[in-house]
């Protein structure tokens, strides 16, 4: 049976596909994003499906519940995503799999669970990887799986392929498409000279982009950011943040007739729905996690954006 795996392009997203095809050999990758996953889904006519670290945005929801029966009726639908479930939606209510109560696993970590019966054991340090690169490696299930390992090989092993992903255009789904073959098979990223070499670069690159995000932050009362700057959006929101020293920082990319955010933040408990519905008001999308999320809004919002964001925030 044919398997589709949509999944999102960071190194939790590729990491956790890697799992599954390792899993599913034949299975096909498509790499997607919460914009695209209806439409995405809407394509499938036949087939299970792997949903892999994609939110669900609260825009889609109800199309995407009835995406899950049409598709659920017939064929398996896994769904192992961390990001809070729009809310009004009860995931056990679809004719879905999916794996409940483990707290704060990424994706990387639940694909892995999920499919441990068909995975070779030592495929455990890819999902540890996919945790490092989403912060999520301080759950029981990584710690289990990490007692057999020495923690110091897989951070160096992570850090590559973390800085190697950045140091890509986030669009270039042949080198993710490639990565996700090459670790399925459980081959160490540092065995790669040219995954080495573009992490290199890229770390040479942070170190340069750290000063002009300094240079160049701006505040406006609880939020800090920057427009523009042809890095990383999160880490130029996580630097904003720091070097503006206020509890949110935001990175603004202007593309056509959109402008792509990330927003990050220290000690709040949703951000994600701030970021949400400041986006919504505005005619744009986001979601996320607790402290680090993303939005799309129209050109020409961003200040309005950042009033607003900082209202919340003055409200919390
Ligand atoms: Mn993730």
């Amino acid at each position: 049976m044919e398997w589709l795996i949509f999944a999102h392009g960071d190194c939790d997203g590729v990491c956790a596909a890697s799992i599954v095809l390792a899993a599913k050999k034949d299975a096909k990758v498509v790499f997607t994003n919460p914009a695209g996953l209806l439409s995405e889904l809407r394509s499938v006519e036949a087939g299970s499906i792997v949903i892999l670290d994609v939110a669900l945005t609260p825009k889609h929801r109800d199309e995407i519940a009835s995406e899950f029966k049409r598709l659920g009726a017939k064929h398996e639908v896994v769904y192992l995503d961390h990001h809070p479930l729009p809310q009004g939606l009860s995931i056990s209510k679809l004719p879905v799999k999916t794996l409940k109560g483990v707290r704060d696993a990424c994706s990387s970590e639940l694909a892995y669970t999920f499919f441990k019966d068909d995975l070779e054991p030592e495929m455990s340090r890819v999902a540890i990887y996919g945790a490092i690169g989403d912060y999520s490696d301080d759950t029981p299930g990584v710690r289990r799986m990490l007692e057999k390992w020495d923690k110091r090989e897989l951070y160096l092993e992570a850090g590559i392929l973390v800085a190697a992903l950045e140091g890509v255009r986030k669009t270039d789904f042949g080198f993710k498409r490639s990565l996700v073959n090459y670790l399925s098979e459980n081959r160490l990223p540092s065995a790669d000279r040219s995954l080495v070499e573009i992490a290199l670069r890229e770390s040479e690159r942070d170190e340069e982009m750290r000063r002009v995000v300094k240079s160049l932050v701006k505040t406006h009362g609880n939020v800090s950011y920057v427009v523009n700057v042809d890095w990383s959006l999160g880490k130029a929101a996580t630097y904003a943040r720091a070097y503006g020293e206020t509890i949110v920082g935001v990175a603004a990319d202007e593309q056509g007739e959109n402008i792509d955010l990330s927003v990050r933040s220290i000690g709040l408990s949703s951000l994600h729905r701030i970021t949400s519905s400041v986006a919504g008001m505005l005619g744009g999308i986001g979601g996320g996690h607790a402290n680090a999320a993303g939005a799309r809004i129209p050109r020409g919002k961003l200040l309005e954006f950042i009033e607003m964001l900082d209202e919340k925030l003055a409200k919390i």
